[in-house]
């Protein structure tokens, strides 16, 4: 008996040793990068408390730009509304392959650093998408004209080196996300996003499976083994499906990926609309969402991945209680999602809005949505 309450006394000493603020630990999951460095995997288990606990509000661009505004410190539309700050926090890359000073939305890439940084400090944390331009037209992300583009940039392709020269420039830039302590800050990479249309180079009319599952991987090995990259959580993002098989077709593996999600937005056509076209689109959005949020649900549960809403909103969000009552009390209310990102609101584009802005429609219906004790905004997850 003795023997069995000091064992239990040494174990309890070993085995609950409390974690020390910063100290390095194993992730829960094995993840697409063995080698991630210790804040990536504490990134990764903060998702997976946080989890727990409810659901992050993301914003794009968040303190970038706003509804009018351009580059104003500390100044975000989310918190000139809730004064507080969004606990996700969306960048864009694309245009950095060419070696460009600012993104296709015009930030300035190292402007874009401070903001990261800046991100981490207010305890939020960042994920960063990539329009690519398309290497084999020198058009954007968007042109389609070819269905051979993700082939050429394959092993032995006429477009692989170059594309590695691309993909050293991503490295150069994940590489020299650092905190003011010059420590590495870890990002969610949510690559070649939305391919399950046909809407990029990348998407499903352009390329086989086989073909998009080459370049993900390649991708990820190039990154990881030769750049040596290991502060990145793998996101794949495809476009709203209807099950999930089609959800799986192009996925690249468990040991390519640690966040699983999906984007999917409610179509708004103009401001002239009827009320009867907004109600159906906002029905159709519901329906899709639930059944994109089962799948991905289940599918992270299975596979012990994160899951997430990856990008959504409604241009504009003509409808008076859009957030507190469709988004929240319809459709994301009772499910474990980790974090939900809403799109950019344009400093150039006055319609171009996903989230309100101070004097905007929906002012006080997102103050009801945030308050929801589930929905957590940066300062709810400061550590
Ligand atoms: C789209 C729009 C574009 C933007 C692109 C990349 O959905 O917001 O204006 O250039 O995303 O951020």
């Amino acid at each position: 008996m003795k023997k069995i309450a000091l064992f239990l006394a040494v174990f309890c000493i070993v085995a609950c040793k409390p974690q020390q603020k910063g100290e390095e630990r194993d992730a829960i999951k094995p993840l697409a990068d063995s080698k991630a460095n210790s804040a990536t995997r504490n990134l990764y288990n903060r998702l997976n408390s946080l989890l727990q606990r409810g659901i992050l509000l993301g914003h794009q661009d968040d303190l970038a730009y706003g509804h009018n505004w351009y580059d104003e410190e500390g100044r975000s539309d989310v918190h000139d509304v809730t004064a507080k700050y969004p606990a996700v926090m969306g960048w864009e890359i694309g245009h950095i392959e060419q070696d460009a000073l600012y993104n296709l939305d015009s930030v300035y890439f190292d402007r874009m650093k401070r903001y990261i940084r800046e991100a981490n400090q207010l305890g939020a944390i960042n994920t960063i998408s990539w329009h690519a331009d398309n290497i084999a037209t020198g058009g954007s992300a968007w042109d389609c004209a070819q269905d051979n583009v993700v082939k050429s940039v394959l092993p032995d392709s006429e477009n692989h080196v170059k594309f590695l020269s691309w993909l050293d420039r991503l490295a150069d830039f994940f590489l020299d996300l650092k905190d003011d302590k010059g420590s590495s800050i870890p990002v969610m990479f949510r690559m070649y996003h939305e391919h399950t249309g046909s809407w990029f180079w990348w998407g499903s009319r352009q390329s086989t499976p086989e073909e998009y599952i080459q370049l993900w991987r390649m991708t990820v090995e190039y990154l990881r083994d030769t750049r040596n990259v290991h502060n990145l959580l793998y996101t794949y993002s495809p476009a709203a499906v209807e099950n999930e098989e089609q959800y799986l077709e192009r996925y690249p593996g468990d040991n390519y990926v640690d966040i699983v999600g999906f984007d999917c937005y409610a179509n708004g056509e103009n401001e002239e609309q009827s009320k009867e076209k907004t109600i159906q689109q906002i029905k159709a959005y519901k329906n899709n969402m639930i059944v994109n949020l089962d799948i991905v649900v289940n599918y992270a549960d299975k596979a012990g991945k994160i899951p997430a809403i990856t990008e959504t909103g409604m241009e504009r969000f003509p409808f008076p209680d859009f957030f507190s009552e469709v988004v929240y009390q319809q459709i994301i209310k009772n499910y474990k999602i980790s974090y939900i990102l809403f799109w950019r609101n344009a400093y150039n584009r006055p319609t171009h809005y996903y989230l309100p802005y101070k004097g905007s429609n929906n002012e006080f219906d997102f103050c009801v949505f945030v308050k929801e004790p589930k929905i957590l905004l940066a300062e709810d997850i400061k550590q």
